[in-house]
Formats: C-alpha cells, sequence, structure tokens
C-alpha cells in the first residue's frame, strides 16, 4: 500500500496476500464464466464470441471478488456464490458494452481492447449487452436456494441494482448532467446509483449465499455502498492523472464531455481526502466480522490505492 493510501485510510488489521487473493479468484471466476456461459462456437456464434469478447477482455474482476470475500466475511463457501459472483460480472460487462456505444460514451478503447462495437458492429454489440444482462439472472434462478434467502429474493436484488431505479437512473443522470453544472448531492446521486448499487449487490449476494444474518446483511450493505461511492471517485481521479495505456481505456474523457465529477468540482485533493474518508467509513462497517472480512478490508483499502 501506498504511502497515500496509508495516510488516507488505516491499515489492514489482518496481514492479507491480496494480491494472491486476486490471482485465486480471477482463475476461478474465468473458469466458472466460461463453464456457464454458451460457448463461442454455440449457434448463433456472433453473439457468443462477442459476449465472450467483452467478458473475457481482462477486466480486474473486483465486483465477483468483493462477492465471493463476502461470502466468507459470513463464514460461507465462496463456492456457492461462484455462479453469483459470475451472474454480476454479466451485469457489469454488459453496462461497459452499452456504456461505450456510440449513443452513449463513443469510446473505442476498454479493457485495453477495441470495444464491443468496434469489433462486432453497433447492432452484435447491442444485443451482446442485452444478453450479458439476461445471462446475469439465467444464472441466479440457476442457483440453490437459502434458508433466509430463497431464489425470489436473490433475483430481487439484482433486478433493483440493475433497473430504472438504480445503475440505469445512474447512467440517465449521467447523461442528462453533461455540459451541467451539478452538486455536490447530486453528484453523489449519480455515483450511488451507477456504480455503488451494483457492488453492494455484488457483497450482498455473497453474504446471502453464506446465509447471512440481517444484521451481517445490513453491515455488508453499508460497506459496499462507501466503497461503491469511494470507488467512482477514485475512477474520476485516475481519469485525470493516468493516460489511456495506464487505463485501458480513453483518458480525459470526462473532462472533454463536461462530465460531473468530484475532481471537477472540489479537486483533486479533497476528492482524494473524501475517497478515504468513505474508506474509512466501508471499515467501520466491517467491525462485526472479526478475522474473516480480512479480505474484503484488503480488498477495499486497493481500491482506495488503486493505479488503474
Ligand atoms: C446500463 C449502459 C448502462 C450503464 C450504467 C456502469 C455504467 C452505468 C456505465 C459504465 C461506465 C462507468 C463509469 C461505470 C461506473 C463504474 C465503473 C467505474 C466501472 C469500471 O469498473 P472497473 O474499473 O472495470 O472495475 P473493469 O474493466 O476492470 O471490470
Amino acid at each position: 500500500m501506498s504511502a497515500r493510501a496509508q495516510r488516507g485510510a488505516a491499515q489492514t488489521a489482518v496481514p492479507f496476500d491480496l494480491k494472491a487473493y486476486l490471482t485465486a479468484t480471477t482463475t476461478r471466476v474465468n473458469q466458472a464464466l466460461d463453464r456457464l456461459l454458451p460457448k463461442a462456437g454455440v449457434k448463433p456464434g456472433t453473439i457468443h464470441r462477442a459476449m465472450r469478447y467483452s467478458l473475457f477482455a481482462g477486466g480486474k474482476r473486483l465486483r465477483p471478488a468483493l462477492c465471493l470475500a463476502a461470502a466468507e466475511a459470513c463464514g460461507g463457501d465462496p463456492g456457492a456464490a461462484l455462479p453469483l459472483a459470475c451472474a454480476v460480472e454479466c451485469i457489469h460487462t454488459y453496462s461497459l458494452i452499452h456504456d461505450d456505444l456510440p449513443a452513449m460514451d463513443n469510446d473505442d478503447y476498454r479493457r485495453g481492447k477495441l470495444t464491443n462495437h468496434k469489433v462486432f458492429g453497433e447492432g452484435i454489440a447491442i444485443l451482446a449487452g442485452d444478453a450479458l444482462l439476461t445471462q446475469a439472472f439465467e444464472l441466479v434462478a440457476g442457483c440453490r436456494d437459502w434458508p433466509r434467502y430463497p431464489h425470489g429474493v436473490l433475483v430481487l436484488d439484482l433486478a433493483r441494482a440493475a433497473g430504472s431505479l438504480r445503475l440505469i437512473a445512474g447512467q440517465v443522470a449521467d447523461l442528462e448532467a453533461e455540459g451541467q453544472r451539478v452538486s455536490a448531492r447530486q453528484l453523489r446521486y449519480i455515483h450511488e446509483c451507477k456504480t455503488s448499487a451494483l457492488l453492494a449487490c455484488a457483497v450482498r449476494l455473497g453474504g446471502m449465499s453464506a446465509n447471512c444474518t440481517p444484521a451481517q446483511l445490513q453491515a455488508l450493505t453499508r460497506f459496499g455502498h462507501h466503497v461503491g461511492l469511494a470507488f467512482q471517485i477514485i475512477d474520476d481521479i485516475l481519469d485525470v492523472t493516468q493516460s489511456s495505456a495506464q487505463l485501458g481505456k480513453t483518458a480525459g474523457k470526462d473532462t472533454a464531455a463536461q462530465k460531473a465529477t468530484y475532481p471537477a468540482i472540489v479537486g483533486l485533493e479533497r476528492s482524494r481526502g473524501i475517497a478515504a474518508r468513505l474508506t474509512r467509513q466501508a471499515f467501520a462497517a466491517l467491525r462485526g466480522f472479526g478475522g474473516r472480512a480480512a479480505a474484503l478490508h484488503a480488498l477495499a483499502a486497493f481500491l482506495l490505492d488503486r493505479e488503474k
């Protein structure tokens, strides 16, 4: 962890090898996605190739890692959370494919590769996003039930996070805010919807797969909410401070599109301070979990300190 992050956030309470953890969870998630999704050769091949192109383009797999870590924090088996972690990654990837379309952010690069529509054309890119969204619900519906969390509850959680009151609401507000003066309060709403909702859903589903108590679910929701807000502020900072090569996507787009961001409203230093404070709030939400939340703790610290 860099000196900056050490200043801004408390150190991980339990020594934790996050690099090894992320390598292991990424391998596990990639294998599960490969197993659970239609193979590239399955008819119609174009759509399955397009879905897999973006899904396996080298995303950081942070949401799945958070989902598995939340299952561990509640004493569950991360293996049971795996299809739920994959479902969240499918929704995340769909949102990126659609966000990159000419009608939205019009981006040529994502995850260090040409965007989906640049390779497959706009029509197939739209359908690949649609198919990944639908696939996510198929994965959740195909999971087992847990005593406190039957299928309907899991499906509802994911639907709410991805629907017109959260993820889509964030994108709508983001689009409508371009070129406008946006208050810090409105910006927080955008971040809550477009970033925190799905991140919180990832940890909630992980907790549910461990049949967590209502109090644990509430704590995980608080954790995910604060980590999501910090994550988006860091994302906005990186857009200003990093190069396109470092990010694997076009840097500086927020400024060019006159997007509402924390760096634009309060400046870089204050933005870093706010992200560090939000991360401390996320750490506080983990208090009741003890050492079993070491992975969640380390992930939150890493997200604050990340460079891409
Ligand atoms: C439903 C079209 C649609 C959009 C919803 C999620 C979203 C709104 C837009 C995508 C772009 C964006 C700025 C999303 C906010 C969350 C975010 C910072 C995503 C990038 O997540 P990373 O860094 O990406 O985890 P990788 O590629 O590593 O998975």
